[in-house]
């Protein structure tokens, strides 16, 4: 981080977001440019891999390297940024059919590795940009172009998922809560390891979820809650009556970098095993 300070304006692109009027991803880029300038950000040490979506174009209206990569491969891509540049802040954003669908599989090894990371999950409960086709967190009995006598599978609940992934930062916000959100992402850029922020993200085009519905159910993590806390993180996430939005859960433990430097200095401590033994029974 720099001593240089940015507005959050001079975050933003030449290229002017193509989302439609009211969509949730407004909020996930001001929220986002405003965290960029909390924490001295420069545009030239930090890098974006996106999906593909509506969601997956965020990478293009940021001042910053950026990788607009596969559908459902924005986290690998991150990954492998991170561990050919530790000194870089590495960022993955994309959509619920982007993470949770064909990507899904990359979150829990994601976890595993602990990479120093942020992963941004703008979550729409559709497929927006393929023209509103069902995505693994659309709700049960939704009529969808692709459900159209509703959905017969229920939705994955992805904050329950990621804490039994063991992610070292798990964070739900709500887009159009542009300064709640701004905290949850300050915090989860600052966070030494894995950190994923999952998004309520309105599309208005499909109306899936709205701002109005969700506005019912969100309530804010209470103050007191113990983030290091597993038990009271889950208690959190398996209320039924409310969505909590907050930071549910952070620890710090050792992440993918301290781990390949630990092993490279242990390595070098091992004699090299002398295998020219092995050889020579073939000359
Ligand atoms: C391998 C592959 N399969 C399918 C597609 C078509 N496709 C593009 S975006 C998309 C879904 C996007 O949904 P989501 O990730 O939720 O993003 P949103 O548009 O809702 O923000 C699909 C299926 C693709 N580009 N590549
Ligand atoms: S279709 Fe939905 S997700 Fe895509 S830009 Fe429009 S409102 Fe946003
Ligand atoms: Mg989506």
């Amino acid at each position: 981080m720099s001593e240089v300070a940015l507005k959050a304006k001079e975050y933003r692109s030449d290229v002017k977001p193509v989302w439609c009027v009211g969509c949730g991803d407004y909020g996930e880029l001001s929220a986002f440019t405003q965290a960029l300038s909390n924490l001295h950000i420069q545009p030239e040490k930090m890098v974006i891999a996106s999906g593909i979506g509506c969601s997956g174009r965020f990478s293009h209206f940021v001042k910053c390297y950026a990788f607009h990569t596969a559908h459902g491969r924005a986290l690998p891509a991150a990954i492998g940024v991170k561990a050919a540049n530790p000194d870089l802040t590495v960022f993955s954003v994309g959509g619920d059919g982007d993470g949770l669908g064909i990507g899904g599989g990359h979150i829990p090894h994601a976890a595993r590795k602990n990479a120093d990371l942020t992963y941004i999950i703008s979550d729409n409960g559709i497929y927006g940009l393929t023209k509103g086709q069902s995505s693994p967190t659309t709700p049960i009995n939704r009529v969808t172009t692709t459900a159209p006598f509703g959905m017969v599978e229920r939705p994955l609940d992805p904050v329950r998922m990621f804490l039994a992934y063991g992610i070292t930062f798990v964070a739900l916000g709500f887009t159009y809560d542009v300064k709640g959100l701004t905290h949850i992402l300050t915090e989860a850029i600052k966070h030494k390891g894995f950190s994923i922020v999952h998004l309520l993200a309105p599309c208005v085009n499909y109306n899936i979820t709205t701002a109005d519905s969700l506005r019912e159910v969100i309530a804010p993590i209470p103050d007191d809650h113990d983030r290091g806390d597993i038990k009271k993180a889950f208690q959190l996430a398996l209320e039924d009556t409310k969505i909590y939005t907050g930071i549910f859960y952070q620890i710090d433990t050792p992440t993918l970098d301290d781990d390949v430097r630990e092993l490279q200095a242990r390595s070098k401590t091992r004699k090299p095993k002398d295998i020219r033994g092995i050889f020579e029974q073939f000359i």
